[in-house]
C-alpha cells in the first residue's frame, strides 16, 4: 500500500513532460509505471466502473474484517469527464452503485460541455443529473469552481455518508483563461503553442517567458508540503489503530494481511462439482458453482460464505434440481455483502428497513436503520 498518493511522487519536471513517451506522466496513467497509480486508464468510462468496484471492495473489506468499525472505511473519489459519462460501462456500474447505496463513492464530473471533437450540444444532450438521480445517486453542484471556499465546503459535504453515492457536477471551462482555446474542443489536447502560452501567462500575471518553476509561489509550495506532512501524521495514527486492532483481534488481522497480500487458499475450488460427461447441466449453473467457489476464495471470509451448493446432477437421473441455499445467518450475511433479492427492503442481517435494496454490510446497515423515519 503506497503511503502517499500518486501526485506526491511526481516533480514539476515530471509535470513538464506530461503526455510524452517514457515520462511518468503519460496521457493515460499506467499501473506499475508511476508510483501510486493503482489502475491503468484510457478507455473512457472504465475508470468510473473501476471506482465502483473499488468502493464495493472497500465496503466488503470493512464488513468482513472490521464490522462496526471505521478502521478500513474510506471514500473512493473519481474524476470523470463528459466522455466517461457518455460510455455505457459507466452507466451500468453507476446503476449498480445506486442500487447498492455506495455512499463511500463520490464522482466529480468535469461538466465542461466539451469533448475532444465538439461541444456536448452536438453529441451528448441528455440530462446527466436526472439520470444519476434515477440511479439513486445524490447530486451536488459547483457552478464556480474558482470559489475555493465553496469548493471545499461542497467537497466536505460530498464526503458525508447519506446511504447514496454522490455525483458532484463541477462546471468548468476547458482551457481557461486562454482567449483562443478556452471553452473549445481544441483545448482538449495538443497544446496551445508558444504564442498563446505567452498570452495565457501574461493573463495569469507571470512573465511571458517564465519557466514552470516560477509559477509555483513559496506560499503554494509550503501549503502543499504541509499537506504531505499532515498525510504522514494521519497515516501514522491509522497504523497505530491498525496495530491495536491486530492485538485485539489477531485472527481477523492475520486473515486481513493475507487477503491484502493476495494469499488465498484454493481449497474451495477442489470442492466444486461440475457433474459428469453426459449430464444435462446448464453452463449457467456450472459457471455459478465455480463463481461461488471463487466468492469464498476471494472474500477473505473466515469460512465458506454460503452453504456449499448441492452437487449438480442431471434431472434426467431423477435427482432433485438444485435448490437455493437456505436463508443466511447474520454473520454469513456480513461476509456476503451482496443484496440477495432485487426487491429486498429490509436488511436481513439486522432487520433494518431500507428505502431500497441495501448494501448489506454492518456499517451501512446501521445507517439504513437510522434513515428510517
Ligand atoms: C472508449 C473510448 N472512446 C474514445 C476515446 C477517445 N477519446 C479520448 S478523450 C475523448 C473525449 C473526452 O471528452 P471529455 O471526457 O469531456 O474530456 P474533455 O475534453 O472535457 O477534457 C475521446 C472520445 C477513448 N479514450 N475511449
Ligand atoms: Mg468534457
Amino acid at each position: 500500500m503506497s503511503r502517499r498518493g500518486a501526485g506526491s511522487f511526481l516533480t514539476l519536471d515530471d509535470l513538464a513532460k506530461s503526455r510524452t513517451l517514457g515520462s511518468k506522466t503519460p496521457g493515460h496513467p499506467e499501473v506499475h509505471h508511476t508510483v501510486g497509480v493503482e489502475m491503468s486508464t484510457g478507455p473512457l468510462g472504465q475508470g468510473v466502473a473501476s471506482a465502483v468496484g473499488m468502493a464495493m471492495a472497500a465496503r466488503h473489506e470493512s464488513a468482513v474484517f472490521t464490522p462496526g468499525s471505521s478502521l478500513l472505511d474510506h471514500t473512493t473519489w473519481v474524476l470523470a469527464g463528459d466522455g466517461c459519462l457518455q460510455e455505457g460501462v459507466s452507466g451500468e456500474a453507476s446503476s449498480l452503485a445506486g442500487t447498492l447505496g455506495l455512499d463511500n463513492l463520490v464522482l466529480i464530473w468535469d461538466d465542461n460541455a466539451i469533448t475532444i471533437d465538439s461541444g456536448t450540444d452536438e453529441t451528448f444532450s441528455e440530462d446527466v443529473r436526472a439520470r444519476y438521480r434515477a440511479y439513486g445517486w445524490r447530486v451536488l453542484e459547483i457552478d464556480t469552481p474558482t470559489d475555493l471556499d465553496a469548493l471545499e465546503a461542497t467537497l466536505r459535504e460530498a464526503a458525508e455518508r447519506t446511504a447514496r453515492p454522490t455525483l458532484l457536477a463541477l462546471r468548468t471551462v476547458i482551457g481557461a483563461p486562454s482567449a483562443k482555446f478556452g471553452g473549445t474542443s481544441a483545448a482538449h489536447s495538443g497544446g496551445f503553442g508558444a504564442d498563446e502560452l505567452a498570452l495565457v501567462k501574461a493573463t495569469l500575471g507571470f512573465a511571458p517567458d517564465a519557466p514552470l518553476h516560477d509559477h509555483v509561489s513559496r506560499e503554494t509550495l509550503e501549503h502543499t508540503r504541509e499537506a504531505l506532512t499532515r498525510g504522514d501524521r494521519m497515516h501514522t495514527a491509522w497504523e497505530a489503530d491498525l496495530a491495536a486492532w491486530g492485538t485485539r483481534e489477531p485472527e481477523a488481522a492475520t486473515r486481513w494481511q493475507a487477503f491484502r497480500g493476495g494469499e488465498v487458499s484454493t481449497a474451495a475450488l477442489d470442492t466444486v462439482k461440475l457433474g459428469e460427461p453426459g449430464d444435462l447441466i446448464a453452463t449457467r449453473k456450472t459457471n455459478g458453482a465455480v463463481l461461488r467457489a471463487f466468492q469464498t476464495l476471494l472474500s477473505g471470509a473466515a469460512r465458506p460464505i454460503s452453504p456449499a451448493p448441492p452437487p449438480w446432477r442431471s434431472t434426467a437421473t431423477g435427482s432433485p434440481p438444485p435448490t437455493r441455499p437456505a436463508s443466511s445467518s447474520a454473520s454469513e450475511f456480513a461476509s456476503t455483502p451482496w443484496p440477495r433479492s432485487s426487491t429486498a427492503s429490509r436488511c436481513r442481517a439486522h432487520g433494518a428497513r431500507s428505502p431500497r435494496p441495501t448494501w448489506c454490510s454492518v456499517t451501512t446497515c446501521a445507517r439504513a436503520s437510522a434513515s428510517v423515519p
